[in-house]
């Protein structure tokens, strides 16, 4: 099972918008379609953003979340990732508070205190300027919610710094082993894509921990095809990257997952289902028991 490649399907995220493509779903109904889209096309997981469906802005309400996971649940068996960062503005509280009501497979755990902007990469300009609140304390007590749980933490790395935030932290055992993480490329205020900090990155994590990587906007594809080659698993989707290829549109996020599907088959690398990721990615044995349902039954 080694070489097979977990692929994730990051639908919304925190800031892209239907003006920016029109596939970035909002609806409960579009979020359904495009994961079973996704699925269809070679994704294991889904990584989920709830927005208002009527104004499109990520939201904290946890009954919009948990109708969106219930639908996804009907139709495929993907597994769903959780985000816990969600959007700008929303509290430590609320930003952890999905994890206990619906008890996804799996969640993002944001590793550090960063800047987390948005910058015109060719001119220098910072187009919005915000920082992102990861202090130890509340990496620490979010961890300790989806262990207590069973959901599995994704560990987003947006700078090397921060595996060595987890690192540090994992020196008294707040995490179950072995470790997941997503090395992050692109984030203004984090690390750029390059093959030496991919490198760098792969060789600071512990042996036995798997990853992924998904970057922003053109280092999407890049980070991607170097995961590919080193035998790490794959993130793509419209939360972070609109495109499919230069400037042309994707459809969908599945059409993004499509393309990661075929990059990994050209290099002999099978995809791996949603019952073999959760044996890859070392999730709980026993299934979260949630009450919008579990993934796979
Ligand atoms: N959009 C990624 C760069 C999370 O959801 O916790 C960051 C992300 C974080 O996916
Ligand atoms: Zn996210």
């Amino acid at each position: 099972m080694d070489h097979k490649v977990v692929i994730t399907a990051a639908l919304t995220g925190a800031a892209t918008r239907k003006e920016q493509n029109p596939n970035v779903p909002y609806t409960k109904e579009e979020f359904v379609a495009e994961a079973v889209k996704c699925y269809e096309n070679g994704a294991a997981v889904v990584h989920l953003h709830a927005r208002d469906p009527k104004t499109g802005m990520p939201t904290p309400d946890i009954e919009i979340a948990a109708g969106i996971v219930e639908g996804i649940r009907e139709r495929c068996p993907i597994l769903i990732n959780v985000s816990t960062a969600i959007g700008v503005g929303v509290t430590k509280e609320q930003r952890i508070a999905p994890i206990a009501a619906i008890k996804p497979d799996m969640a993002s755990l944001n590793t550090g205190t960063m800047n987390f902007s948005l910058a015109d990469h060719k001119t220098g300009e910072i187009i919005f300027d915000f920082v992102f609140e990861n202090t130890f304390d509340q990496i620490r007590k979010y961890a300790k919610i989806m262990t207590e749980n069973g959901v599995k933490p994704e560990l987003e790395c947006y700078d090397i710094g921060h595996i060595h935030n987890i690192l540090l932290l994992q020196k008294k055992g707040i995490l179950e082993e072995p470790l997941h993480f997503n090395f992050v490329f692109g984030v203004a205020g984090g690390i750029r894509f390059l093959m030496d900090y991919i490198v760098a990155m792969k060789n600071s994590i512990p042996k036995d921990a798997t990853w992924c990587t998904c970057g922003v906007g053109p280092n999407s594809f890049q980070a991607n095809m170097a995961a590919i080659v080193m035998g790490g698993h794959l993130r793509v989707g419209l939360e972070d990257n609109l495109y499919i290829r230069g400037k042309e549109l994707a459809k969908g996020s599945w059409e993004q997952v499509a393309k990661a599907a075929d990059m990994a088959r050209m290099l002999d690398r099978e995809l791996a289902t949603p019952d073999e990721a959760r044996i890859i990615l070392n999730l709980p044995t026993k299934k979260a028991d949630s009450p919008y349902g579990v993934s796979g039954d």
